[in-house]
């Protein structure tokens, strides 16, 4: 059998240990992790000829390294690189959940998401063109109930094809952010191509924009790089930049930006449902 690594990654209570249990069944195991306390369980299943080797990761609202949960998240993507990254998103509340898609989307890794809890979205009579959705995100997205096993299986068919590369709404995105952003991650970018020794696991995009943001953990990272000064004296400069022309801070204004691509997205994809009040005249 092929082998196929999935890690799940959503907010917490979006639904990641409900799916894991129906896919991995009974092979469920602990796994430890060396001087953390988070913890991840792990499970396979074997699928029209491929394991899945399935990773249930604590759930995190973003990819910043502020808590234990977020740090094991942002480190287990890194250093265990999973293939194919299933984004756990809860259905009737998109807005929240998709800023975590924003991160994963920077960071260009092979990724799905699972529109769970869709009963919710039925249930609230509200639409969502998902699969419109999918393609403004370039990640396919799969609706599914977890507590029931509803749409598991074409979960798991479209995990295989991004696999496979040959999911046809998988494409590479950049959710585009302001000019004054843009210069500085542009600027950050062409810079990082001087050393050929960082990872090739890391987006540069990703890690320019963790670096505006300050990011804790992508500095730790970075750090230990001969070029770090240059990268830092850049940031810095674009900082500067960005603070005097907007008035805030690049973490302010890089969230908003990414809030406002999302309110964009759903705003031509998802149709609310009546409100009980409303009645004819
Ligand atoms: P986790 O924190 O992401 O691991 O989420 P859990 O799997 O623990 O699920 C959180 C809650 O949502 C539990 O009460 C589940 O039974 C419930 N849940 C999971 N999937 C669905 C779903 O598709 N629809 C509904 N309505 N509830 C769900
Ligand atoms: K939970
Ligand atoms: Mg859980």
């Amino acid at each position: 059998d092929k082998i196929i690594n999935i890690a799940l990654v959503g907010n917490p209570n979006c639904g990641k240990t409900s799916l894991f249990n129906i896919v991995s069944g009974a092979h469920e195991h602990v796994g430890n992790y060396a001087g953390v306390t988070v913890g991840a369980k792990s499970g396979t299943m074997k699928y029209k000829g491929y394991q899945f080797n399935i990773v249930d990761l604590p759930g995190t609202y973003s990819l910043s390294a502020y808590s234990p949960e977020e740090l094991y998240v942002m480190r287990y993507l890194r250093e265990e690189t999973p293939d194919v990254i299933v984004n756990v998103v809860v259905a009737s509340n998109l807005e929240r959940n998709l800023y975590l898609t924003s991160e994963l989307i920077d960071m260009n890794r092979s990724m799905v998401i699972a529109l769970n809890m869709y009963d919710e979205l039925e249930k609230n009579k509200s639409t969502l063109e998902y699969k419109q959705l999918g393609k403004m995100l370039g990640v396919p997205i799969v609706p599914t109930k977890a507590y029931t096993g509803w749409g598991i299986d074409n979960l798991l068919d479209t995990i295989i094809e991004v696999y496979e590369l040959r999911n046809p709404d998988t494409r590479h995105i950049h959710i585009k952010l302001r000019t004054e952003i843009e210069d500085g991650v542009r600027q950050l970018v062409d810079s990082f191509k001087i050393d050929s020794t960082l990872s090739p696991k890391f987006s540069p995009r990703y890690l320019a924009i963790k670096m505006l943001e300050k990011d804790p953990e992508v500095e730790r990272i970075l750090k230990d790089y001969p070029n770090y000064h240059e990268w830092e004296r850049i940031r810095n400069r674009a900082n500067e930049k960005i603070e005097r022309e907007l008035g805030d801070d690049a973490n302010a204004i890089i969230a908003a930006e990414k809030y406002g691509f999302i309110q964009g997205a759903l705003a031509e994809t998802l149709q609310n449902g009546k409100t009980e009040t409303e009645n004819s005249t």
